[in-house]
């Protein structure tokens, strides 16, 4: 028996003349940044990933339950708002768009709050979990995502400044009016669109 081929997704960005958004440069390598010094080794054992607020259907999943979803293998730029971009990051997971189908979203929800096992939360349209790449990871270039990169679950959005490709996902929140997360409410844009450069208000 052969297995079965995993999808691969390569951003549909990355095939546009205009790849490198305006005012940015490559570098070679992704910068960790966080809002926090020292990130301690989460328990996978008691690790739950959430998706609650505005939905039909709340989910709970355990980590090992995650990676059984259908994954799909990613392959995308990656930019930061401090001006920096990354060439061809490659990241598996799961489509945002799968688990939102089955959380079946309220038609009143129009925003995401993504919450992050340190505290840290980010904010953005809901629209943006419907993209065929955006993605909740649990690897990146071919292995578990190292810690400082977000393990244990990683959310992946290429079309977004990298500051809402949020790491150490635990929850999902669906809402109707749109809330600052953490960088927002310290003056980042509410969308941050690299290519409208929404940097900062
Ligand atoms: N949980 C969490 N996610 C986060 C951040 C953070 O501080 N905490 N920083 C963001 C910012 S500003 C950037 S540029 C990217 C950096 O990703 P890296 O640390 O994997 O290079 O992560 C984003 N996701
Ligand atoms: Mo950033």
């Amino acid at each position: 028996m052969y297995a079965m081929e995993k999808k691969r997704i390569v951003s549909p960005i990355n095939l546009r003349e205009d790849r490198l958004p305006p005012g940015q440069r490559w570098i070679s390598a992704p910068i960790v940044y966080d809002i926090v010094e020292s990130i301690p080794q989460w328990d996978i054992e008691k690790y739950r990933f959430k998706v609650f607020g505005l939905v039909r259907n709340p989910l709970e999943f355990t980590y090992a339950e995650l990676l059984e979803l259908p994954s799909v293998e990613l392959i995308a730029d990656f930019h930061c708002v401090t001006r920096w971009s990354v060439k061809e990051i490659q990241w598996e997971g799961v489509q945002t768009s799968y688990i939102l189908n089955l959380a079946q979203p309220d038609p009143r929800a129009k925003y995401a709050m993504i919450h992050c096992l340190e505290g840290y939360t980010t904010n953005m349209p809901i629209e943006y979990l419907f993209e065929e790449d955006t993605i909740l990871a649990y690897k990146m270039n071919n292995s578990p995502i190292p810690l400082r990169h977000g393990y244990p679950l990683r959310l992946v959005v290429p079309k977004l400044y990298a500051w809402k490709s949020a790491k150490y996902v635990h929850a999902i929140e669906l809402m109707e009016e749109d809330v600052p997360g953490f960088w927002e409410q310290r003056g980042y844009n509410m969308r941050g669109d690299p290519w409208k450069e929404e940097r900062y208000w």
